[in-house]
């Protein structure tokens, strides 16, 4: 297993925390967004919205709406052990920069928060507030290839998903590592998970241990795309 050591003060200066503002801040996408938004195909409406106006915010709930109960633990097995201090995210893939990130690494990144609404397909939904990092940061720093279309997430319980490139560089798409003001239960998906308000719940991924920038749709969807859900599983 590779390991690419990433000194501090690089680490800073590609996550944007340097000073010289944020990489994928405001005004202007890097140039291998563009890229992706040029060579990526609108395949249904809600990503033709996307492709138009990429950083379009969905509203968020205020902390007070928070409903701390509502979201019911739903894991296809079981609750995988992980210990935190050997704990690494690996990117990896169509990138020029593979990384393998500790979870110290992680938190050096600018974190986020948003009060958002979880919905599982099986009828039940619950509104959030989640902490963490956006998952474009930690894409940006694994310096993607031009014509990314698709990222591959492995869990630490064996599900797998994958989702559009568009989607995943949303700004509300976060890594998460906190809900509702505390560290991430590991029942909900400690100590990574996907959060975001523009993908059904079976998208988001617990447990996260490896993501994949592809060029090409992989052929293994997802864990229960495979058996028959949508793939997009937009909200
Ligand atoms: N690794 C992993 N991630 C997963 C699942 C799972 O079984 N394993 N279930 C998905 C489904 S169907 C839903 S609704 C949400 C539930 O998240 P929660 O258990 O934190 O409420 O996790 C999603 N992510
Ligand atoms: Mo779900």
């Amino acid at each position: 297993m590779s390991k690419i050591f990433l000194p501090r003060r690089r680490f800073l200066q590609i996550s944007g925390l340097s000073g010289l503002g944020l990489i994928m801040g405001g005004c202007g996408a890097p140039w291998f967004e563009q890229e992706v938004f040029r060579a990526t195909e609108p395949f249904n409406q809600s990503i033709e919205a996307l492709l138009l106006n990429p950083n379009k915010l969905i509203p968020e709930f205020p902390l007070s709406s928070i409903e701390p109960d509502a979201l019911l633990v739903n894991t296809f097995d079981r609750t995988p052990v992980i210990d935190p201090d050997k704990f690494r995210l690996k990117i990896n893939g169509q990138v020029d920069r593979p990384l393998t990130l500790s979870l110290s690494d992680i938190h050096k990144i600018e974190p986020v928060k948003m009060t958002i609404r979880h919905v599982c397909v099986e009828g039940w939904s619950a509104i959030v507030g989640w902490g963490g990092v956006r998952l474009r940061d930690i894409i940006a720093l694994s310096q993607p290839q031009k014509g990314i279309g698709y990222v591959n997430f492995k869990s630490a319980d064996g599900y797998y998903e994958s989702w559009d490139i568009v989607s995943a560089l949303h700004t509300q798409t976060l890594l998460a590592y906190e809900k509702n003001g505390h560290p991430l239960p590991i029942d909900n998906g400690a100590p990574l998970r996907l959060a975001s308000p523009i993908k059904l719940g079976y998208k988001q991924s617990k447990w996260i241990t490896e993501i994949t920038l592809l060029k090409e749709k992989p052929k293994a969807l997802g864990y229960w795309e495979d058996q028959g859900y949508e793939w997009f599983g937009g909200l």
